[in-house]
C-alpha cells in the first residue's frame, strides 16, 4: 500500500502478483548534441535538456496477503498448527512471544486447492496500549478473508480471552471485526470428555468452533474444512 507522506492519504494498493504502478514518475531524458548531427551541421551546439521527474515523499506498506490469519495469545499453539499443516517451519517454544515477525503457509487441500495461512506474533491485553509487541503486525491480518482465533484448551477463561482478544482487534482497527471468525481451542490433548462439555457451555454462541490438538491431529481435517468453507461459501460440496 502506498501513502502519501505528508497526507497520510492512500493513493493506490498493489493486489495482484506482477501489478504494476508509478508512483513517481520519471522526467524524460534529454538528447545530448550528438543527436542533432547532420550533413551540414557536423559540430552542433544544440542539445535538449530533459524535464524533471516528479519528486515526492511516499509510504510503502507492506501487508502480507492471506486467506487465513491466525489470532491469539503468546503460546496459543499458532505457529505449531502453521507447521503442522503446511511446509512452513516457524519457531516453536513454549514461551510468550517466540513469534517475532509474520510466518506464511501454504495450505493443500485435496487435489489441487490450497489457501494461505498467515501465523503473527501473539497478542495480549493491552496490545494496542503497546503492551507485549503491540499491534503492529495486526497490519498483516487487515487483507486476510478470514481469521482463525486460537485459545489453548488450558486457559482460565476461554470466554473471557476471546473477548479479550476481539476488542485488541477491534482497538486496532474496527474492520478486522467484519471479517468470518472461526475458534479453535487448542492444545485438547489436555482434555477429556468431561472437560470439553464444560468448555462447551462456555462458548460463544455464533461463533463456530472446534477443538483441535497439533500434536495428535485431533479435529485437524475438520479444522481444514471449516476454514476451506468458510473461504469457499458458494462451493457446492461433493
Ligand atoms: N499439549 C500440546 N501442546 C501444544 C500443542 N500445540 C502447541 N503446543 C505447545 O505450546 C507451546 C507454544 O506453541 P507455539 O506454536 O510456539 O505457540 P504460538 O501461539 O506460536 O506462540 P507465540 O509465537 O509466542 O505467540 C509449545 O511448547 C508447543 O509445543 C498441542 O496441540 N498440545
Ligand atoms: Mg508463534
Amino acid at each position: 500500500m502506498a501513502r502519501d507522506g505528508e497526507t497520510n492519504e492512500i493513493l493506490f494498493e498493489i493486489m495482484e502478483d506482477g501489478e504494476q504502478r508509478i508512483l513517481a514518475k520519471g522526467g524524460r531524458g534529454g538528447l545530448g548534441n550528438n543527436n542533432f548531427k547532420s550533413a551540414t551541421n557536423q559540430t552542433p551546439r544544440y542539445a535538449q535538456p530533459g524535464e524533471p521527474g516528479v519528486e515526492g515523499l511516499f509510504i510503502l506498506e507492506l501487508k502480507i496477503l492471506a486467506d487465513v490469519g491466525l489470532v491469539g495469545f503468546p503460546n496459543a499453539g499458532k505457529s505449531t498448527l502453521l507447521s503442522v499443516v503446511s511446509a512452513a517451519k516457524p519457531k516453536i517454544a513454549n514461551y510468550a512471544f517466540t513469534t517475532m515477525e509474520p510466518n506464511l503457509g501454504i495450505v493443500n487441500y485435496y487435489d489441487d486447492k490450497s489457501f494461505v495461512m498467515a501465523d503473527i506474533p501473539g497478542i495480549i491485553e493491552g496490545a494496542h496500549e503497546g503492551k507485549g509487541l503491540g499491534l503492529r503486525f495486526l497490519r498483516h491480518i487487515e487483507r486476510n478473508a478470514m481469521l482463525l482465533f486460537m485459545i489453548p484448551a488450558d486457559s482460565k477463561d476461554i470466554g473471557k480471552e476471546y473477548k479479550i482478544l476481539l476488542n485488541e482487534l477491534k482497538q486496532y482497527n474496527p474492520e478486522l471485526l467484519d471479517k468470518q471468525r472461526v475458534i479453535a481451542v487448542t492444545k485438547s490433548d489436555m482434555l477429556d470428555d468431561e472437560l470439553k462439555t464444560e468448555i462447551r457451555r462456555h462458548m460463544p454462541r455464533k461463533v463456530p468452533y472446534l477443538f483441535i490438538c497439533s500434536l495428535t491431529g485431533e479435529g485437524i481435517p475438520q479444522l481444514k474444512d471449516l476454514l476451506w468453507r468458510t473461504l469457499n461459501p458458494d462451493e457446492s460440496a461433493d
